[in-house]
């Protein structure tokens, strides 16, 4: 693969407004929940955008992980975002840990942050009432704060993300309200980018809950690493309705109207051009067929994700060059803000 590294005043970018989002390090795959409700966008978005996307490792540690594993999952995601469409030479692709504005930028925020607010914020709520409060860590607490700078410090127009990360969003405009107010103008308000068909991808086998690395069971999520014939597997085995009829309807039918979700979103057909053309069929026809167009959408992508991961060096020189690129735009945000919320730097 050839590269040909932007000059700094190419990855600064002329008038093109800025995108960025980023994902954990927490699976040794992605899965189609993260694929189609966020990680598709990133790849579209690069067209019309100055994209940054990046790696979040630091928000990896919030729940406990194996040294090893993470070290392996870094280049796991590297390897998948390059497969799936993220171009290093038109995005900054890198990982939060290599540019440290973004631990920098926490702390000022924190210090902003009310501890209600951040009490308030549901992922936090969730993840702390599996194992108890007092075993969640503090970083767990803080980690919508660390997300407000991850994506403050880039100043970008839009957030792709699934629904979940709606009210992570919704804090991040507020503290940006917040400081733009107390201080001087220095955040436009980010939005977020989530699209209404596929933002919510459920669970194969319980089709009410969120598909979910951490939460859900192996045959209820779609690794896109897995084996397309267990991919092949679980779509056939997903559980569906007692209507036996192959029609959207998200709240009387969830698991078979998700199917149509993947389906459509897969081949580009519309979720209604799917039920005539499975009018008057059953579900086993029509998950046989889901079964195939994953299979064939799978299969080239872990391919090139395994050839990728056996050129490490390559990766570690991308993921090099998209921090230096972050690096230069992140420095700037935080001077200017270190320097309006009064801190003092050091004389050369
Ligand atoms: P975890 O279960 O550990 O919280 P996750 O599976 O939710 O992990 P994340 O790394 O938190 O995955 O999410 C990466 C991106 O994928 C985010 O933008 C998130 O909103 C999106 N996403 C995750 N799950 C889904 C889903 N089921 N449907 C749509 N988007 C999703
Ligand atoms: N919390 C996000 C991951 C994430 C993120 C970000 C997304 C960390 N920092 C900044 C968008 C912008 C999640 O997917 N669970």
């Amino acid at each position: 693969m050839s590269h040909q590294t932007p000059t700094a005043a190419q990855a600064a970018g002329p008038a093109r407004p800025r995108v960025l989002s980023g994902i954990q390090a927490t699976a040794d795959s992605f899965h189609f929940g993260n694929y189609l409700g966020a990680l598709r966008q990133w790849v579209d978005l690069q067209e019309d955008y100055q994209p940054f996307f990046f790696i979040a490792d630091l928000h990896a540690l919030t729940v406990p992980q194996d040294p090893k594993a993470l070290r392996e999952r870094f280049y796991r995601c590297a390897a998948q975002l390059i497969a799936m469409g993220i171009d290093p030479d038109r995005s900054a692709l890198f990982v939060q840990s290599h540019v440290p504005e973004h631990t920098q930028l926490t702390w000022v925020l924190e210090c902003i942050t009310g501890f209600g607010e951040a009490r308030r914020m549901t992922q936090f709520k969730d993840k702390s009432a599996k194992e108890g409060e007092s075993a969640a860590s503090v970083g767990l607490f803080a980690y919508p704060i660390l997300q407000a700078a991850d994506i403050l410090l880039y100043r970008p127009k839009y957030v792709p993300v699934g629904e979940d990360q709606r009210q992570h969003l919704e804090l991040t405009r507020d503290l940006a309200q917040r400081f733009n107010h107390r201080y001087k103008k220095t955040f436009p308000l980010p939005e977020p980018y989530i699209l209404k068909s596929t933002g919510r991808i459920t669970d194969l086998q319980n089709p009410t809950a969120k598909m979910s690395k951490t939460n859900s069971s192996a045959s209820g999520i779609v690794e896109m690493l897995d084996e397309p014939k267990v991919s092949a597997k679980k779509i056939r085995s997903a559980v569906t309705d007692s209507q036996a009829q192959v029609r959207y309807d998200d709240e009387g039918q969830p698991g078979i109207s998700n199917l149509l979700t993947i389906y459509s979103a897969l081949t580009g057909t519309k979720v209604a051009d799917l039920e005539q053309q499975y009018a008057g069929k059953g579900y086993g026809d029509f998950k046989g067929d889901l079964a195939e167009v994953v299979v064939d959408f799978v299969t080239p992508f872990r391919d090139r994700t395994n050839e990728l991961l056996d050129d490490r060096a390559e990766l570690d020189g991308v993921l090099r060059r998209g921090a230096e690129q972050a690096r230069e735009v992140a420095s700037r945000t935080l001077a200017e803000v270190y320097d309006r919320v009064g801190l003092v730097r050091p004389t050369l």
